[in-house]
């Protein structure tokens, strides 16, 4: 079945080189890499990561992830090294940790500097590189932006020698956006190439991570497609080029039957061969952080539980109770980490408690389901003309088809012609669910308030600054429901790119969704570039509004951002509100 607008034509450039050169080259490239040997490495004998994990494995351990950045990276290793001491002298344990890398970091060096500075570490020299493999006794994981951005074989090449052999990650190619960037096929061309150079360090245990729920795979409605998504991704980066995948996923599943059936359905898709990087936390948590306790709790109790019955290497991530405010502080991140360590002795005691009967089911229909997916995706690219050998057209041709089509074209909710009777197949996504429910309530709340249609005539600019889209979405649906006009410009929007089309559409005002701490710098740039276009109209924004400053906790900006003319406000309604009284 073909969309229209959809061919070979209009998904692929006319200039991209063929996949099985780009790949020979990095493979060539990966041979001579250096990996290591990072202080891990030394202290336990092995030579990667996935070599680490297997003994683990063997032993029974249930192992535990924590996630720690700072904005220096004088402070992450600071908060690094106390969150290991502390940890490890009141009995509890940390085997790996991740590395919260800021996006500009995807960038190439020389354009880093000019883009908005966000929530995460950079690392600005070798040293500070070489550091990050030494600072802790436990394996890294290279989390983000290293592979699949603009700066993937030189940001590779520095994730290597320092000793990480976990590298990720896939779905960033997919999903994500790098202020000021917009060559498309060097970028694709590049992370084959890196892909390839991963092929070629296959047997010194180097692998490629993909997050479920940091890309596409977040995107989707139906988690069968995620699961697809995650099939389609193993014939990419397993049968076309070679290197070893390994898939995280959890940080949008919220129900715990959802999150083992997952886990045992990726542990399937991977032949129950590969040692797992970790289940994210379920960061879908309230704005109150005692309540957040239980939520914590009862997903830590589940997934520790599900290592016991069937270990798959995957560690386990305890999320900071202040998950919704922020990112944490070392001590936070301390104190979830022992209630981890205390919930593995409740699990051990009670796991024999779980009946796994109905996640063994639920498991089956999302492989079913993705199956399906998988297939019809490669059934329909071959039918539009994409060569589905080529590692470049793949990527290249399923990055620009996006999400939200893929998952109309192929998903099996919306065709239930073959293979499977569509009806009660899917299964949906919890983070998809819960903003469909905020939205509809917030709906009500216009209407209670008589604002439906408030907004008629009205003609808006809505965007988000990062990748974020939940927060967006939400506010779409409020200000349709007030009668607005949209212009929705999508996720990882740049300022400048924003006034040119509400110069362009003529809108009344511009909404802005942030959630990266870089509120303050964006408005700014944003405000710069009004004023050179001599462009007046109210800016509204809201998510989460503080801003990244040097090594510390980021500030909540709000007064800030209202005394630059720029209305700050998470509350929708507010802003429909105040904007039903523009003229
Ligand atoms: C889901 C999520 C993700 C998903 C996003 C999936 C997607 N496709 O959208 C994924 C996993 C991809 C992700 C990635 C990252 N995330 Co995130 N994420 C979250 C999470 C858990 C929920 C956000 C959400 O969707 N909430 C649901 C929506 C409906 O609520 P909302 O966004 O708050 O919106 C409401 C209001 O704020 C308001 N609103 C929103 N926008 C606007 C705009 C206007 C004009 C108005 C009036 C109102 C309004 O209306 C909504 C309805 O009430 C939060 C933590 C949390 N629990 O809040 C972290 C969080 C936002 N993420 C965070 C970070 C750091 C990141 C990363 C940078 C991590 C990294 N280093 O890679 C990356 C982003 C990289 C990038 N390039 O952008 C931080 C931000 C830290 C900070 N600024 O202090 C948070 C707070 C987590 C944390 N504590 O560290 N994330």
């Amino acid at each position: 079945m073909a969309v229209e607008g959809m061919d070979r034509s209009n998904l692929l450039p006319d200039e991209l080189p063929a996949g099985a050169e780009v790949l020979c080259e990095g493979q060539a490239i990966g041979q001579r890499m250096k990996v290591g040997p990072a202080l891990y490495m030394k202290e336990h004998g092995v030579a990667s990561e996935a070599e680490y994990k297997r003994r683990m494995r063997a032993k029974g351990q249930v192992m535990f992830h924590a996630q720690y950045s700072a904005t220096s990276w004088e402070e992450t290793a600071r908060g690094l090294r106390y969150i290991y001491d502390e940890v490890t002298s009141r009995g509890g344990r940390v085997d790996r940790w991740g590395l919260s890398l800021d996006r500009v970091m995807g960038l190439p060096p020389e354009m880093r500097a000019r883009a908005p500075r966000e929530t995460g570490v950079q690392l600005h020299t070798h040293e500070e590189w070489g550091q990050v493999g030494q600072v802790l006794p436990i394996p890294i994981h290279f989390g983000d932006h290293i592979v699949g951005t603009p700066a993937s074989m030189d940001n590779l090449r520095l994730a290597l020698e320092t000793g990480g052999t976990t590298i990720g990650n896939m779905a960033h190619y997919f999903a994500y956006e790098y202020p000021g960037w917009t060559d498309q096929v060097t970028r694709t061309v590049d992370t084959v190439k890196a892909l390839g150079a991963i092929a070629a360090l296959k047997d010194k245990g180097v692998v490629i991570e993909s997050n479920l729920n940091d890309g596409l795979g977040s995107i989707f409605h139906d988690v069968t497609s995620s699961i697809g998504w995650a099939m389609l991704e193993k014939y990419i980066i397993e049968d076309l080029i070679g290197a070893e995948l390994v898939h995280v996923f959890g940080n949008v599943v919220t129900d715990v039957h959802l999150r083992l059936a997952i886990l045992f359905a990726i542990d399937e898709i991977h032949g129950g061969e590969t040692a797992g990087p970790h289940v994210n936390a379920n960061s879908i948590v309230t704005d109150d952080a005692d309540r957040n306790a239980a939520i914590v709790g009862s997903y830590l109790f589940f997934d520790i539980v599900g290592q016991l019955r069937r270990p798959t290497g995957h560690a386990i991530y305890p999320l900071p109770l202040t998950e919704y405010a922020r990112v944490p502080s070392p001590e936070e991140v301390v104190q979830v980490q022992i209630l981890a360590h205390q919930m593995e002795q409740e699990a051990r005691r009670a796991a024999d408690l779980v009946d796994f009967r109905p996640i063994e089911r639920l498991k089956k229909r999302l492989l079913e389901g993705g199956q399906v997916f998988r297939d019809r995706t490669l059934r329909e690219l071959d039918h539009i003309g994409i060569d589905t050998t080529d590692p470049i057209e793949m990527l290249f041709a399923l990055r620009r088809i996006g999400a939200w089509r893929l998952e109309e074209l192929v998903g099996i909710g919306r065709r239930d012609d073959d293979l499977l009777e569509g009806d009660g197949l899917t299964v949906p996504s919890d983070m998809f669910s819960y903003a469909i429910a905020t939205g509809e309530k917030l709906q009500q709340g216009l209407r209670e308030r008589g604002l439906s249609q408030r907004l008629r005539g009205k003609k808006v600019i809505l965007a988000s600054t990062d990748v974020h889209e939940f927060g967006k979405f939400v506010v779409e649906m409020v200000l349709k429901e007030a009668g607005a006009q949209v212009v929705d410009m999508g996720v990882s929007v740049d300022a400048d790119a924003i006034v040119k089309t509400a110069v362009r559409a003529g809108v009344h005002a511009i909404c802005i969704s942030t959630h990266n701490g870089m509120a303050l710098e964006y408005a700014g740039g944003l405000l710069e570039e009004m004023k050179r276009s001599e462009f007046e109209v109210p800016v509204f924004m809201g998510g989460k509004l503080n801003q990244d400053i040097e090594g510390k906790l980021p500030r909540d900006v709000t007064t800030d951002l209202e005394e630059m003319g720029i209305t700050p406000s998470k509350d929708v309604l507010f802003m429909v509100e105040k904007l039903g009284g523009v003229r």
